[in-house]
C-alpha cells in the first residue's frame, strides 16, 4: 500500500502515447492503454497487492457490467441487497484496486464494507495478461464480466459525453475509430476479454466468466451459478426468497432508483456523479447510435479476434 513516489511525469516522456478524446492522451504500457492518472496505481497493484486465498476479485473491461456485478457479489456474499445498497453506491462498497486502494487518493482496505465481509470483495479493470502473476499464486477466485463490443463502446461513448466537459463534443466516429484500434482505457477490449476467457477455460474452478447479456436474460439462474462458484450456494431454508430479493434488489430498475445512485454527489477518488454509472442498462442499445458501416466494421474485427480464437461471441 505504500506509494513509491511514482508520479505521472515518470511515465509521460517514455511511453507511446495516442490521443483518445478531447485533449486527453492514453499511454501504452505492457501492451495496454491507460489514462495517465491510473498508471501509478496500476503499478502499485502489480508490485504490492497480495491477494488472500479467500479474496473474490471482480475483473471487467469498463462499461461491461462492473457496477451491477459489484452489487450482486456484495449481496450474494452478505446474503442481502437491502442492508448497504440502499444507502451506498456499489463503487463505494466494493473498491477498485488500481483506483481506490492503490491509486493517488489511497484509502485503506478497512474503509470498505466489502473488505470485512466473509470474503474480501475487490474489483479491477486490469487485464489478466498483467495481473496473472499477482493473482495466480494466491489461489483467489475471480469473476470476469464482459459485454458485447458494440454496446460496450456505446456505453463508453455516452459515459464520456455525459461525464466530461470537453470543449468539443466527442464524435461517435472518433470513439469507434479509437475502439477499433484498441486505443481505449484498459484496451484493447478484445485482448482484455480473451485474456480472461482463456484463463476461465484453463482454471474454471478459479475464474468464472459471464456475459452481461446472459446475466440480463436470466439473472436468477446466473446468480445461483455465481453463488455456487463462490462456495455459498442458495440451498438452505428460506434461501429461495433471499435469492429473489437479491435479483430484484440489484436489478437496474431498483438499483438506479435509490437516492444515492441518482445523486450528483461524487467520491473523492473519481470526480464523477454517482448517477453516471446508471444510464439505460439495455442489451442492444448500440442500434440506436451506430450506423451500418460502424456495425460492419466492429463485427469484422469481432469475427477476426473472437471467433477465430474459438470464442463465438459479440456479433448479435
Ligand atoms: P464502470 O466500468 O465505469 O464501473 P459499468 O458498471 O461496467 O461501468 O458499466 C455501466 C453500464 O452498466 C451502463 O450501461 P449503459 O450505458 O448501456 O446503460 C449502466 O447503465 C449499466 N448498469 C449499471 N447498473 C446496472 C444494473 N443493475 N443492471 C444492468 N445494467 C446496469
Amino acid at each position: 500500500m505504500e506509494n513509491n513516489g511514482d508520479s505521472n511525469e515518470d511515465y509521460d516522456s517514455s511511453l507511446p502515447a495516442e490521443k483518445w478524446c478531447g485533449d486527453e492522451q492514453l499511454y501504452q504500457w505492457k501492451g495496454f492503454w491507460f489514462r495517465l492518472q491510473y498508471l501509478p496505481g496500476t503499478r502499485q497493484v502489480l508490485d504490492n497487492f497480495k491477494p488472500l486465498p479467500s479474496d473474490v476479485i471482480l475483473a471487467s473491461f469498463p462499461k461491461t457490467g462492473t457496477t451491477w456485478l459489484k452489487a450482486l457479489l456484495y449481496s450474494i456474499i452478505n446474503r442481502s441487497s437491502r442492508v448497504c445498497l440502499r444507502t451506498t453506491h456499489p463503487h463505494m462498497l466494493v473498491p477498485t484496486l488500481e483506483v481506490q486502494l492503490y491509486g493517488a487518493q489511497q484509502q485503506s482496505f478497512s474503509t470498505f464494507a466489502s473488505t470485512s465481509s466473509p470474503a474480501r470483495i475487490l474489483a479491477t479493470h486490469l487485464p489478466h495478461q498483467l495481473l496473472a502473476d499477482t493473482v495466480k499464486p494466491s489461489d483467489c477466485r475471480m469473476i470476469y464480466v464482459t459485454r458485447n463490443p458494440k454496446d460496450t463502446l456505446t456505453s463508453f461513448w455516452q459515459f464520456v459525453l455525459k461525464s466530461r466537459s470537453y470543449e468539443e463534443p466527442w464524435p461517435l466516429e472518433v470513439a469507434v475509430e479509437k475502439f477499433c484500434s484498441g486505443v481505449v482505457p484498459f484496451g484493447p477490449y478484445y485482448d482484455h476479454v480473451l485474456g480472461y476467457w482463456k484463463e476461465s477455460l484453463e482454471r474454471p474452478e478459479k475464474v468464472f466468466f459471464i456475459t452481461y447479456e446472459e446475466l440480463k436474460d436470466d439473472t436468477r439462474t446466473h446468480v445461483k451459478r455465481l453463488a455456487d462458484f463462490l462456495g455459498c450456494p442458495f440451498n438452505g431454508d428460506g434461501e429461495e426468497e433471499v435469492l429473489e430479493e437479491i435479483v430484484i434488489g440489484c436489478s437496474f430498475e431498483k438499483l438506479s432508483n435509490y437516492e444515492v445512485n441518482k445523486s450528483s454527489e461524487h467520491s473523492q477518488w473519481m470526480k464523477l456523479p454517482f448517477s453516471s454509472f446508471f444510464r439505460k442498462g439495455d442489451v442492444g442499445d448500440h442500434r440506436n447510435y451506430l450506423n451500418n458501416e460502424m456495425v460492419e466494421r466492429i463485427d469484422t474485427i469481432t469475427a477476426e479476434k473472437f471467433h477465430e480464437s474459438g470464442f463465438m461471441y459479440g456479433i448479435n
